[in-house]
């Protein structure tokens, strides 16, 4: 069973630390108070059809393909974090720093259709639409654990393919040794844009992973979660998912991805590499420089819970980052 850690309080002090953020570690641990909090790993399942019917009525209608079968060899049986509380607290920037908002602005961002770029150091390069991208691929179900670099978690069941796949399917050239994704830049559509480029964010949202690391099969592109395609405010209609780093290296709303041979430089790096540096692998035991890592808040309980290194993962992704 986890450890629930208890302490008297809760101290984040970030860039993306908002007064909801501290409204909401206030309220759940006045919860926690007044209850002995089950473990992450102990209590019982919500989630799956239940959960489904919950669901916020922005995803409704059938689409091909879901609700996916869930693969049994990436479903170790935790509690699925609530619906409900996981569509509704976003880092989605490009339309709002509070989390609590990006679900309500999302409604002039369109995502159909949705070209993908897939180009750059590949014997194969392609534009195909995410839901081209869906078939190609398939779809199953993956129970994963997040860990965003804010020390909050939750525990999701998401849709999508393997991203080994695709770039199995675009064929990297020799010299390519990363690849690069990269968000849509829709300022109309993101009511969050402009306020972000006023600030100085080096728009749109990028990320990088080694071409090794993008090649594991925990690394998943995503089209939906929860049994139902994405919602827009996470990531809709196709993002990335590394379930063994930090949250913002799953970039959402993916419109290119490029084969490079050099390291890209994401946004969050370039804004601060000390503090989001390239690789930024779950680990306990390096703290960020404003606060520590060693204990995480999980999302829906308010529940406290020691992170784990890779969170969790060690034992499958460790390999790739042994000195050889
Ligand atoms: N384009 C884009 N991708 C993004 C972000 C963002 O602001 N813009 N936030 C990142 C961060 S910090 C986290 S923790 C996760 C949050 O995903 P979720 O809202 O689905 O929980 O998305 C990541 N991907
Ligand atoms: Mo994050």
């Amino acid at each position: 069973m986890a450890q629930i850690i208890r302490r008297p309080e809760w101290h984040v002090e970030d860039r993306f630390v908002t007064p909801e953020h501290s409204y909401r570690a206030r309220r759940a641990f006045l919860r926690q108070l007044g209850l002995t909090a089950a473990g992450l790993f102990a209590s019982p399942r919500v989630g799956g059809a239940e959960a489904a019917d919950k669901s916020p009525a922005a995803r409704g209608g059938a689409r091909k393909g879901f609700p996916a079968a869930r693969n049994k060899a990436f479903d170790p049986g935790w509690r699925f974090t609530d619906e409900k509380v996981f569509l509704t607290y976003n880092n989605y920037f490009e339309f709002s720093t509070q989390k609590d908002r990006p679900h309500l602005l999302t409604d002039k961002f369109r995502i159909d259709p949705w070209p993908v770029q897939i180009y750059g150091l590949c014997e194969k390069p392609m534009t195909l639409d995410a839901r081209e991208l869906e078939e190609m691929f398939g779809l199953e179900e993956r129970v994963y654990r997040f860990r965003c670099v804010e020390a909050w978690s939750a525990v999701v069941p998401w849709t999508g393919f393997e991203l080994r796949k695709l770039v199995e399917k675009a064929v990297p050239k020799a010299e390519a040794k990363f690849l690069r994704f990269e968000t849509a830049t829709r300022p109309a559509e993101m009511p969050g844009w402009a306020r972000l480029l006023e600030q100085g964010y080096p728009l749109p949202y990028n990320e990088g992973l080694r071409l090794d690391e993008a090649m594991h099969p925990l690394a998943l592109v995503a089209t939906g979660l929860y049994g139902k395609p994405l919602a827009k405010q996470n990531g809709a209609p196709i993002r990335l998912v590394v379930p063994w780093k930090y949250g913002y290296k799953s970039i959402k709303s993916i419109v290119k991805i490029e084969f490079t041979a050099k390291q890209p430089v994401g946004l969050w790096e370039a804004l601060q590499p000390n503090e989001y540096p390239f690789l930024s692998n779950v680990n306990p035991d390096v703290p960020h420089p404003r606060w520590s890592q060693a204990v995480e808040r999980v999302v829906d309980t308010g529940d406290r819970i020691r992170t784990l290194p890779y969170n969790g993962y060690a034992g499958q992704v460790s390999g790739l980052y042994k000195r050889g």
